[in-house]
């Protein structure tokens, strides 16, 4: 079922989009949590990370290399930054597309803190 991330990839609905290649489209969080807070999204579906099957590890590196990679240019890779994936209600998942979000330009404190 296609989600608001998926109308994004086909330019349906606006979005600051920051990084796309082949497999993955990055665009701006609607909601920061953090001076910069974008999301990374493989254009394969897949709602959540139960479903991205076990010989697929690509897909998941992927992401976290865009994120990584985005980071570095944008100057956060020294001083620091967070990725993190939701997963169904109590991880806090709304959009059913995965997704890794990129949290950076602030120091986050540890989790949970
Ligand atoms: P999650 O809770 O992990 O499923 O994160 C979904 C994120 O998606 C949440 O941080 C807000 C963001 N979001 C929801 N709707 C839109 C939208 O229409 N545009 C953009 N850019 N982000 C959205």
């Amino acid at each position: 079922m296609p989600t608001i991330f998926h109308r994004i990839m086909r330019r349906e609905l606006p979005a600051e989009i920051v990084f796309e290649d082949e497999h993955v489209i990055a665009f701006r969080d609607i909601a920061p949590q953090a001076p910069v807070h974008v999301l990374f999204v493989p254009k394969e579906d897949f709602a959540t990370l139960n479903d991205v099957p076990a010989d697929r590890p690509e897909v998941i590196g992927r992401l976290a290399l865009a994120a990584a990679a985005y980071a570095r240019a944008q100057g956060f890779a020294e001083d620091g930054y967070r990725i993190v994936m939701n997963c169904n209600g109590d991880g806090g998942q709304t959009v059913y597309q995965i997704h890794l979000h990129l949290l950076a330009g602030a120091s986050l404190g540890r989790f949970g803190t």
